[in-house]
């Protein structure tokens, strides 16, 4: 992009997104406004937000996003049609203790995408990471662990059957080298792979409705880890085990090349008869000193996430884009990676990025 244009999308940016900020304490959180990424999606494909809360945030100078900033909540209900607990139904966060469950902020999501019009994504049921310390540290025999996955993945997808379009129910579960995690995975360490699909049996039990799927990062391209998850779901599958899906994380960098390779991957799984989705993208940068982008960073996050779209976009079976995120201010990436952010689509005053406006006119164009 030249710099004259690239000055001229700022100022539209900078423009459009006046009246959303300025709306703000006054208009309901519906999702009305024509010139928004859900508005300009083709039907029935969804875009999604994650939503801020937990995690990260809980150690961060800001209180809960998700409850707390309005103009957070209303950018959030406007533009997406699909939403993603960030970590509000992670095991630490919503089964804090053994016997006590923890819905509030779960509850409130889903009841939030409700009034919104939008579809829930939920996240995650399977998982090496995020589990509380009763769990990892507990000393529990084999039964009683299976007893304790069983009892939470009925809880949980049970709670909310109806109201989540797509679980992640096993995340990460190989390496990089696409071997099992049979050691940082409690449950796998403890119970033998054989648990994964139960895992998905017990979900589909709880809510037939909702399609379940495995979901990585680093498995955008056809690579040991992605051939990997294409060799266990063959399998799976046919032992009728009911995985419905595929999904790619997206969590890019400007540091490495775009995974030119991201279209025909997800065609491969879709030709295993799987649904596909792109489910926490985000495009960081290392930042000069002073932490602001250049032009020249802008302008290649911008053609990484619109390549990004686009693969998807062009996939049947990939229905559903969700971004990690939206607004710099609340994004994982400085608080886990030093010297890098910038990783999303919106300044800190929700005004936008080239990369939202990448986003927007991409769907616009499938329309
Ligand atoms: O964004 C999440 C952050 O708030 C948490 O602190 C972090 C802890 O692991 O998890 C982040 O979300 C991760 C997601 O659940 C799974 N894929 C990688 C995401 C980024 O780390």
């Amino acid at each position: 992009m030249k710099p004259a244009r690239l000055i001229m999308t700022l100022f539209t940016a900078v423009t459009l997104s006046v009246p959303l900020a300025s709306t703000a304490s006054a208009a309901p959180e519906t999702g009305g406004h024509h010139d928004t990424l859900r508005w300009a999606a083709p039907r029935g494909f969804h875009i999604g937000s994650a939503v801020a809360g937990g995690g990260h945030h809980e150690t961060q100078p800001y209180p809960d996003p998700f409850t707390s900033d309005r103009p957070y909540r209303q950018v959030l209900g406007a533009e997406f049609s699909s939403v993603s607990p960030e970590n509000q139904m992670k095991w630490e966060y919503i089964h804090p203790e053994r016997d006590r469950y923890n819905f509030g902020m779960a509850d409130a999501i889903v009841r939030f995408a409700k009034q919104n019009r939008q579809v829930v994504r939920g996240h995650t049921l399977l998982w090496h990471s995020q589990n509380p310390e009763w769990l990892e540290k507990g000393e529990f025999t084999k039964d009683e662990l299976r007893a304790i996955l069983r009892e939470h993945i009925r809880t949980v997808v049970g709670r909310y059957a109806g109201r989540i379009q797509q679980w992640d129910v096993a995340n990460e579960i190989f390496t990089d080298s696409g071997a099992l995690r049979t050691t940082d995975n409690v449950w796998i360490r403890e119970l033998g792979p054989g648990i994964i699909a139960d895992a998905f049996r017990w979900a589909h039990q709880a809510d037939p409705r909702a399609k379940l799927f495995f979901n990585d990062y680093n498995v955008e391209s056809v690579n040991a880890k992605s051939d990997a998850y294409y060799a266990l779901i063959k399998d799976l599958r046919a032992a009728g085990v009911p995985v419905h899906g595929f999904s790619v994380q997206g969590h890019l960098s400007l540091d490495y090349g775009f995974p030119g390779d991201l279209e025909s991957n997800l065609k491969r799984f879709a030709g295993l008869g799987l649904q596909t989705a792109i489910t926490e993208v985000d495009v960081r940068m290392t930042l000069q000193a002073g932490g602001v982008p250049t032009e020249a960073q802008l302008r290649q996050q911008a053609d990484y996430y619109q390549r990004m779209l686009t693969a998807c976009l062009n996939v049947s079976t990939c229905c559903s884009f969700t971004i990690w995120g939206f607004v710099d201010k609340y994004s994982w990436v400085p608080v886990f990676f030093q010297g890098q952010g910038a990783a999303t689509v919106m300044w800190n005053d929700f005004t936008h990025k080239p990369a939202y406006d990448a986003l927007r006119s991409t769907l616009a164009g499938r329309r």
